[in-house]
């Protein structure tokens, strides 16, 4: 394999020194970008990038030619885990996720297979090795899954929700069910995340984006529980190297103790969080990733720098900070915006790190 010519990601996720913050950002290939815009069209729909390694390539690598970002996310969804199970994703156009059957009984969730990551997620292995190739080292590149909470929702909704009513009614009526389920999503996430390492991904992402909508007893319960599964079963040496996970739950600041108990190197923060604060209560134990609102990038340049300045004087001097949003970058941000941000990480944090 090729040597990495910019390593700094996966030192920051190691807390080990670099010469300036990393930074990349939550849905960096997306509907922000005109070239993104292109490639869809182009593919036809946004599974067809997902399932063809060519497009999956192309999109992955549109943002780092734009801007010198510390890291490469591959492109694709949290919601192949399903459609792999057999529950028919599709795109409404404007209208997000759907699925043509759900879940709802113990009778359903048994009938649920658990994917095999190279014969039912192929194509997602192959984006990856593709991804590898063309980065040719330039960048560590990021493997993702949802993680199974967050899988679940979707799996019982049928698509997005505001509320999560049938999901968290399952939860309470019958929670034997609701465990049945994540225990399945919790293998199938394991087998997915390790292939995805087998296959090149350098650090892998568990997003556990609606975990926050959680009670804490829940949230230990039925999410957090369910990610400790998949952290005991992952790969974490390949090719020589540490291979770290962060784990991201859009709204667990209030639980960050508890996250980073979990063994894993990092935890994702949400714009919530003073990131000095969180700093100061998981001390040595994990690095953090984030925080900035993905709004500030609807301001002017000159207001995003201030507000980076700001995040990277909470988190202070030394190690173990990656920069990124709190959340994914919406599509009405301008292309310019996304850039004067990045830039600004760089520009700022040197002094940090000396
Ligand atoms: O082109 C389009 O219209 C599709 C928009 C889109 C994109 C660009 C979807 C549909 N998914 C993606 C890519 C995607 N999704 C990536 C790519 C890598 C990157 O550049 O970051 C990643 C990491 C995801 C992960 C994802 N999908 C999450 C977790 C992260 C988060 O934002 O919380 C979730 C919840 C999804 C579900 C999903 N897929 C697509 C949409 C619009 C949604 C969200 C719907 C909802 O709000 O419920």
């Amino acid at each position: 394999m090729t040597a990495l010519k910019n390593d700094r990601f996966l030192r920051a996720l190691l807390k080990q020194p670099v010469d300036v913050t990393p930074v990349w950002m939550m849905r960096q290939a997306g509907r922000y970008l005109p070239e993104y815009r292109a490639s869809r069209a182009k593919a036809g729909d946004f599974m067809s990038l997902c399932m063809n390694p060519e497009f999956a390539c192309e999109v992955t690598l549109q943002p780092l030619e734009r801007y010198p970002l510390d890291a490469a996310i591959l492109f694709s969804d949290i919601l192949t885990i399903p459609d792999a199970m057999g529950l028919g994703l599709y795109f409404e156009t404007g209208e997000g996720p759907r699925f043509k059957k759900v879940v709802n009984t113990m009778a359903d969730i048994e009938a649920l297979p658990i994917p095999d990551p190279d014969k039912d997620l192929g194509y997602v292995m192959d984006a990856v090795r593709t991804i590898r190739r063309e980065l040719n080292g330039r960048v560590p590149l990021i493997g993702f899954s949802g993680s199974p909470w967050t899988l679940a929702t979707y799996m019982v909704e049928g698509g997005s929700s505001k509320d999560f009513r049938k999901s968290k009614a399952l939860l309470y009526e019958n929670p034997q069910a609701m465990h049945a389920l994540l225990d399945k999503l919790a293998q199938s996430v394991t087998s997915y995340l390790n292939g995805q390492i087998l296959a090149g991904a350098q650090a892998v992402q568990i997003f556990d984006s609606w975990g926050g909508s959680l009670s804490a007893a829940a949230y230990q319960e039925f999410s957090l529980a369910y990610m400790q599964k998949i952290v005991n079963g992952l790969i974490r040496e390949h090719d020589g190297r540490r291979v770290p996970v962060i784990l991201f739950t859009k709204g667990g600041g209030l639980w960050l103790e508890s996250m980073a108990d979990s063994g894993v190197e990092a935890l994702g923060l949400d714009w919530t969080c003073d990131i000095g604060a969180a700093r100061a209560r998981v001390g040595d134990k994990v690095a953090l990733q984030g925080n900035m609102d993905p709004s500030v990038l609807y301001a002017k340049p000159e207001a995003i720098r201030a507000e980076v300045g700001r995040i990277l004087a909470a988190y202070g001097h030394g190690n173990g900070h990656v920069f990124n949003l709190g959340h994914g970058i919406t599509p009405e941000v301008d292309p310019a915006h996304a850039g004067a941000f990045i830039e600004a990480v760089h520009e700022l944090s040197a002094q940090y790190h000396v």
